[in-house]
């Protein structure tokens, strides 16, 4: 197998206190080194972000290993979810990443693919919804970065109790009426002109293929709770899902 054109990835959930998973960030930065030219992280990456001037010894130690990846000659490129979308320029300059607007359409071989995070398709979540409508407001990080570091930290804290408790089990599978509403995606689709998207968000890995008047592919990111599944793209052979398990950082 030669070298991968892309990998795409979310739902890390980064916690200071989950080290599992911080060891599973680790093993994939090795693997990634070798074996793709671009890494896409596709938000919620961070399990909360109160904003750049938050950083901490954790947080820099997490840039360091994504200045790493950079250095190694694989680009790597951002886009923040309901999570991390306070992630700034200062920790993309330390990181050495790219930050993408949300959405974004990019080119693979000869296919246009739209970027989202997922959560602007979870309409009949009204409430996150309505959360999303303010908080990714030109304005708010802005106005959210006056407050108080302490008000700012029980803000947070208050809507990732909102997030949890709305959930079947924290992290897992989202509940059905927090799933993405197909219709709603097929028209952003359409509005963008292309037949394959790729976002996260759901927690519910895989390809659904909806067919219309052509087929629609969308691919959708697993956590990275167990065993995550990297989403590939080699220029022959298309996408396609891998374990990360599976991937033991020797060439193949
Ligand atoms: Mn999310």
């Amino acid at each position: 197998m030669q070298s991968l054109d892309a990998v795409f990835i979310s739902d890390l959930h980064l916690h200071p206190q989950d080290s599992v998973i911080t060891n599973r960030f680790d093993q994939f930065i090795a693997w990634a080194a070798t074996h793709t030219k671009k890494v896409y992280i596709l938000g919620d990456f961070f399990h909360v972000w109160p904003g750049d001037d938050a950083l901490d010894d954790w947080s820099r130690s997490i840039a360091r290993r994504l200045a790493w990846l950079t250095q190694q000659k694989v680009a790597v490129f951002f886009m923040a979810g309901n999570r991390d979308f306070l992630l700034g320029k200062r920790f993309a300059r330390l990181a050495g990443i790219t930050q993408l607007k949300e959405p974004t359409v990019i080119t693979l071989g000869n296919d246009r693919i739209l970027l989202v995070h997922g959560d602007r398709y979870c309409t009949r979540d009204t409430g996150h919804q309505w959360l999303r409508l303010l908080t990714r407001n030109r304005w708010f990080p802005a106005l959210f970065s006056c407050l108080s570091y302490s008000i700012r930290g029980k803000l947070v804290q208050s809507v990732r109790k909102h997030s949890q408790s709305s959930r079947k089990t924290n992290r897992n599978q989202s509940a059905d009426w927090m799933d993405v509403v197909p219709k709603t995606m097929l028209r952003h689709m359409k509005q963008f002109q292309v037949q394959t998207v790729v976002h996260g968000h759901t927690h519910k890995p895989g390809l659904t293929i909806l067919n219309e008047e052509m087929p629609f592919r969308q691919y959708v990111l697993s956590d990275w709770d167990d065993n995550p599944f990297l989403l590939c793209y080699h220029e022959s052979e298309g996408f396609y899902f891998d374990r990360l398990g599976d991937c033991d950082g020797q060439e193949k």
